[in-house]
């Protein structure tokens, strides 16, 4: 199985709606349409911040009675509250969708300056494959809230992180 790194079609084709107006000299007025194209700026200088803070989905670990932590990592540089969506997969040959979906989550967390907090995310895998282990992993997306009390975009679904790819014995 594998991601395909997919381009931002909405950034570039933000740019390219942009250049008739500045070639045409605009007065000041035509700034307001770089707005949200800067507002993405932030975003596209690190893709894996967001109003500096980072999720990290970790390997999976095997715990005792058929369990296994999808463990997550988050960190802020400030003050935050961070809301993340977690899927859970069991790995086949070939495209995503053939591979067993072990469930969904959602969390919200709150996270202080410089503070590495863990998610603890843990779901039960069965016997899914009757050949050899189970191969464990799981996607997740975030968002912040920004100062002014508003939620940031989603990362894309092209950003959605993929942790590795961890065999589990069953
Ligand atoms: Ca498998
Ligand atoms: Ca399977
Ligand atoms: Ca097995």
């Amino acid at each position: 199985m594998s991601i395909t790194p997919t381009k931002k079609a909405r950034s570039s084709r933000a740019k390219i709606a942009l250049v008739p107006f500045l070639s045409l000299g605009l007065f000041a007025g035509s700034m307001a349409v770089a707005g949200p194209a800067q507002a993405n700026n932030d975003h596209d200088r690190d893709r894996d911040r967001i109003h500096g803070c980072t999720a990290t989905p970790e390997d999976p670990r095997d715990l005792r009675g058929n369990r296994v932590d999808f463990r997550i990592e988050v960190e802020c540089n400030d003050d935050r509250v961070v809301q993340i969506r977690q899927l859970r997969y069991e790995d086949e040959r070939g495209p995503r969708r053939s591979d067993d979906f072990l469930g969904h989550s959602f969390f919200t967390v709150k996270v202080h300056e410089d503070e590495e907090k863990t998610v603890h995310s843990v779901d039960h895998v069965r016997n899914l494959d009757r050949r050899g282990a189970e191969e464990v992993y799981h996607l997740i997306s975030f968002r912040v809230k920004k100062d002014d009390g508003h939620w940031s975009d989603w990362s894309h679904w092209s950003d959605w992180k993929q942790s590795k790819i961890v065999e589990v014995d069953r």
